[in-house]
């Protein structure tokens, strides 16, 4: 707001790779699937209801910019959610990747000012109170991609 279209365009801000989201159709399976597998333990769960999945945030290592990458594991709450339509379409496997940011309503509008749709300018609630954008699969090479600014 109030700033020219050059610096807001310039300014991507994404410094490493939060997340990759995994859709799955029983999230305590995954998580077993994850543990035993790979050595994977949850650092966080909980149900978002506006995004229509129970989700647990695994852990894989910390990045350098004080931040952290995880694997996201979402089982849908909904049969009208976005992840339930994913798993209908496409089966189990992977649903998205995420960006962070510290600034992600700055990140959505310098990638939306590139020609990708935004599919939510405002941003909303992700996990553990963090902030997110999505934006369109079809304007990134088939990928669904967010961008997330965590809370603290
Ligand atoms: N990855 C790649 N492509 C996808 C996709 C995904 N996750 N979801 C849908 N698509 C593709 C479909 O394959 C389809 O392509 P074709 O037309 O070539 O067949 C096209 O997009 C339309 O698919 P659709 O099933 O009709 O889905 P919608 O258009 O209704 O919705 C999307 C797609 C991305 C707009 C919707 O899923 C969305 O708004 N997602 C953002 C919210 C979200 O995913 N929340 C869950 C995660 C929460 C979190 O991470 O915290
Ligand atoms: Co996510």
């Amino acid at each position: 707001m109030g700033e020219a279209p050059g610096p807001a365009s310039a300014f991507p801000g994404l410094t490493r790779l939060d997340h990759v989201g995994i859709a799955c159709r029983d999230l305590d399976a995954s998580i077993a699937f994850y543990r035993q597998t790979y050595g994977f333990e949850v650092e966080h769960e909980e149900v978002n209801e506006e995004q229509g999945v129970r989700e647990a945030m695994l852990r894989i290592n910390g990045t350098d910019d004080g931040g952290a990458t995880y694997l996201q594991l979402l089982e849908p709450t909904r049969d009208d959610s976005p992840v339930a339509k994913f798993l209908e379409r496409h089966g189990e496997g992977v649903h998205h990747i995420a960006f962070g940011t510290s600034d992600v309503a700055r990140s959505a509008e310098g990638v939306g000012a590139r020609g990708v749709r935004v599919l939510n300018p405002e941003p909303r609630a992700g996990t553990a109170g963090s902030r997110i954008v999505f934006l369109h699969p079809k304007d990134n090479g088939g990928v669904l991609t967010e961008l997330v600014q965590t809370a603290h």
